[in-house]
């Protein structure tokens, strides 16, 4: 009987560690790369997350035209907003009533630059608006200037929170 119990907890200790729900959630092959965080997504969250460029490339894509502050039209590419924030366990929309309608994103740069979001901002039951998160222009990689990671707006008629150089987002919810 002893014996036993001793070659399973044996069993237990020796079994493989699974990897983190946290990456699985992403992708299993995003799991193994060794890239450096590009965004992390914290605070009111059930699942916390800290994606790299693979792991971002991972999520759906889409391509999104928008007019720049310059005037000019671009072709953006990358991720919806919505799609990170799923993938952090946020709910949208027929569950988006309560205390999800209190949750606000704080979009930060890392120029110490941010701005703020909400649920309704994002989701399709709300607006046809799609907010990207985009790592791409007009075909290229982001400029350092403005990336890797950048918020495009379509059709806000300023751009104040196209917010370039992304590095986290935190949701929090009203008191
Ligand atoms: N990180 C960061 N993003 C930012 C800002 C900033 O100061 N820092 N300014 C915002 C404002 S006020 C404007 S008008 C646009 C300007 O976009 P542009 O750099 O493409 O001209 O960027 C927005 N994104
Ligand atoms: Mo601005």
């Amino acid at each position: 009987m002893m014996k036993t119990l001793l070659i399973g907890c044996f069993a237990l200790l020796t079994a493989p560690v699974p990897r983190t729900v946290l990456w699985q959630a992403i992708s299993p092959e995003a799991a193994q790369n060794k890239a450096a965080v590009l965004l992390t997504v914290s605070g009111e969250v059930d699942r916390p997350l800290k994606l790299t460029a693979s792991d971002i490339a991972a999520l759906p894509r889409l391509t999104v035209r928008a007019k720049e502050h310059n005037g000019q039209e671009a072709s953006f590419e990358g991720v919806a907003l919505i799609e990170v924030m799923k993938a952090a366990g946020m709910k949208f929309g027929e569950s988006m009533r309560g205390k999800a309608l209190s949750a606000y994103f704080v979009i930060k740069a890392s120029d110490g630059y941010q701005v703020i979001f909400t649920p309704p901002d994002l989701d399709q039951a709300f607006t046809d608006r799609v907010i990207l998160l985009a790592d791409k222009k007009n075909g290229a990689l982001l400029s350092a200037a403005e990336g890797p990671l950048r918020i495009v707006v379509p059709d806000e008629k300023r751009p104040a929170r196209w917010v370039r150089n992304v590095i986290s987002i935190s949701v929090r919810h009203a008191e």
